[in-house]
């Protein structure tokens, strides 16, 4: 007996499961062409705990914290992009790296947030032309003497407040640059702090201050071929249990009037609340939104995404709505107690599997069964679909794409982990 299956196994498995499928009218052939279609952006920051590169403090504050201490984490670009690429190894498609700005490479010279420019993120930007990957950015308004009382872009200090928006500005500038050099636009996307931990009495100003600083810091109309603004809203984080100035509310609306791209963070909202839900009502007012996909245990815990009923929830939506084309999916999960580069690969994997389940899924006859009022047959066809053969239409999509199939890629980065992580 092998621990893997042989590639004739995974072929013939295939072979029964498009049968199967074809009885409920469903081409998985065509599926698995559009899934190879959809990309993924991985965020840079699972693989060295938000730490960046430019060393400045040492909490990344901004209440985003990461717990675990597993050996072998990136301390340089160079080791985090051999990480990356050993993790896209294992992800069948081609996807993207979502970059940070506090990943900038700047030499020897430190360089200030609010003077970065396109040129600091050359080693990147020429890795991924090579690599064939697009880029997506994040301004970086956390881990920063200039952040530390827990205010930004709404900061009462107007010189602080324009430190953050020329950051804003340059960062905007990074990320057309990023969408000119690989030939695909570039999602910046605005998260910030701003918050606070006790009752304010004053909710109205902090809000003003930062809609003025964000008119600021989109003024200069950019072309939307080379990079799309982004903004992130947020329930409550640590530290900022009270009051989150850049609320949900706050920036749907902002959204909306300026048709910038809402960032859906799965983890943002009262844990009884799902952004698959939001997908649908969002749309109806914007163009086009951002995910950040995550997986929040009791708060915004930033876990590992799995194939849980939310994750498979968001992928339905995505497909049944016909929304691929208008929603960047985004990952954002930070796990230092396991090794982080299969925390890419589990995150990713899990994500590109929703959508795969949700690409073979009979939705013309589920739709007409609910238009029909037959509810019966809407929930036990609902019930029998989960145990149709999609476990065997992924691994053949793993197989066609040249990555493991099924628990094979674990040992390959077990390896990795023997002869590279554990040497550092
Ligand atoms: C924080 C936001 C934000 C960050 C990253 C590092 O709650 O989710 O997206 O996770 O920018
Ligand atoms: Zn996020």
């Amino acid at each position: 007996m092998t621990m893997f299956d042989s590639p004739k196994n995974v072929e013939q498995a295939y072979a029964l499961a498009q049968d199967r499928y074809a009885t409920l009218g469903i081409d998985t052939d065509a599926a698995l062409a559009r899934l190879a279609t959809i990309p993924i952006s991985l965020h840079c920051w699972q693989g060295d705990d938000v730490g960046g590169f430019e060393n400045l403090v040492d909490e990344i504050g901004g209440g985003l914290a990461v717990t675990g201490n597993y050996p072998g984490k990136a301390r340089t670009p160079d080791e985090l992009r051999s990480d990356f690429e050993m993790a896209l190894s294992a992800i069948p498609g081609k996807h993207r790296l979502n970059l940070h700005a506090s990943y900038a490479e700047t030499g020897a010279q430190p360089v200030e947030r609010n003077e970065l420019e396109p040129a600091h993120f050359l080693g990147w930007i020429d890795w991924a032309k090579e690599k064939g990957l697009g880029l997506d950015f994040n301004p970086t308004y956390f881990a920063h003497e200039k952040a530390d009382d827990g205010f930004t872009l709404a900061h009462p200090d107007a010189g602080i407040r324009q430190f953050w928006i020329e950051h804003g500005i340059a960062c905007r500038k990074v990320g057309a640059a990023m969408g000119k050099a690989l030939g695909s636009p570039c999602v910046t996307n605005v998260w910030i702090p701003d918050g606070s931990k006790d009752t304010p009495v004053d909710r109205r100003t902090p809000r003003q201050r930062l809609a003025d600083s964000l008119d600021a810091i989109f003024a200069e109309p950019i072309d939307p071929k080379l990079n799309l603004d982004a903004v992130e809203a947020k329930l409550f984080g640590l530290g900022s249990e009270s009051y989150v100035v850049g609320s949900h509310e706050f920036y749907l609306g902002y959204a909306i009037k300026n048709q910038k791209l809402l960032c859906l963070d799965a983890g943002h909202f009262h844990p009884t609340e799902v952004i698959s839900d939001k997908i649908s009502s969002c749309l109806m007012w914007l163009d086009e939104l951002l995910l950040h996909v995550s997986r929040g245990v009791r708060w915004d815990s930033d876990h590992v995404v799995t194939l849980t009923d939310e994750l498979q929830a968001i992928g339905q939506e995505l497909v049944r709505g016909d929304y691929l084309d208008r929603v960047h999916i985004g990952l954002d999960f930070f796990d230092a107690s396991i090794n982080r580069v299969a925390a890419w690969v589990i995150g990713s994997r899990s994500m590109l599997k929703s959508l795969c389940m949700a690409l073979v899924e009979p939705i013309e006859m589920l739709r007409k069964l609910e238009n029909e009022g037959d509810y019966t047959s809407r929930l036990a066809m609902l019930e029998e679909i989960k145990t149709m053969p999609a476990g065997a239409v992924w691994n053949y999509y793993c197989l066609k794409a040249g990555v493991p199939v099924g628990q094979a890629w674990i040992e390959d980065i077990k390896q990795y982990e023997a002869d590279v992580l554990a040497k550092r």
